[in-house]
């Protein structure tokens, strides 16, 4: 039995979530709510479990496995069908390159501690930290979309015809985009696949909105 440690709002959890319900995976959800009482994820029940304090993590029959990405691909590696890579090794190089620009080149400057110590540590108002979050955002959605528009496998998906695991970490972060109101005027690609996404059931259930946890 998998279970995930979640919280609706995470868009690491949301990638994996996407991944578990594409390959149509029964999973238990455990919500960690990163706000409440200064953030569940910082309980020693849950230290224990990922020392790093993040979510997700993912329970395997008493095994954890923690960061997304990892996750990601120990879903495509132990329940291939239906895929999430390509079946090439420079598509697949591709689709691994588009995850960490998401996970590893945006995403982690925006996370909730890293605002917490630019907000309490630093002393950086709120005007300028939501100027911080959008700058990274923006930078990284700006080469993001130069390289949907210039690759050709760019197709109704980040790659192809189908979702690879690159549109698993895209939405969640676009989810973000919107929670703070970043047009996506100009990034068209991103906004079409975005759009083509939310049309499949899979993406539908991962949604933030349609979590046990969702306030
Ligand atoms: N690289 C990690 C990042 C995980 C991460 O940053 N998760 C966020 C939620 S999206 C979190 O748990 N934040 C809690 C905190 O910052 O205290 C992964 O991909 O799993």
């Amino acid at each position: 039995m998998l279970s995930l440690y979640t919280y609706f709002r995470s868009s690491a959890a949301f990638r994996v979530r996407i991944a578990l319900e594409w390959k149509g995976l029964a999973y238990r959800s455990i919500p960690v709510h990163l706000l409440r009482d200064g953030g569940t994820q910082h309980t020693p029940e849950y230290a224990a479990r990922n020392p790093q304090r993040l979510i997700p993590a993912l329970d395997v029959d008493g095994r954890t496995v923690t960061q997304s990405l990892a996750i990601l691909e120990y879903l495509e590696e132990t329940h291939p069908q239906p895929p999430l890579l390509p079946p090439d090794a420079l598509g697949r190089a591709r689709v691994r390159a588009l995850c960490a620009a998401i996970a590893c080149d945006i995403h982690p400057l925006n996370n909730l501690r890293v605002l917490r110590y630019l907000s309490s540590t630093l002393g950086i108002d709120e005007p300028q930290r939501d100027a911080w979050y959008r700058h990274w955002i923006e930078t990284g959605f700006d080469a993001i979309e130069r390289l949907l528009q210039r690759d050709r496998p760019t197709g109704p998906y980040c790659h192809g015809e189908t979702p690879t695991l690159a549109d698993c970490c895209l939405i969640p972060q676009v989810f973000n985009a919107n929670r703070y109101r970043i047009p996506l005027d100009s990034y068209p690609t991103i906004g079409a696949i975005h759009d083509t996404c939310l049309r499949l059931e899979a993406f539908q259930r991962a949604a933030p909105q349609a979590q046990p946890d969702a306030e």
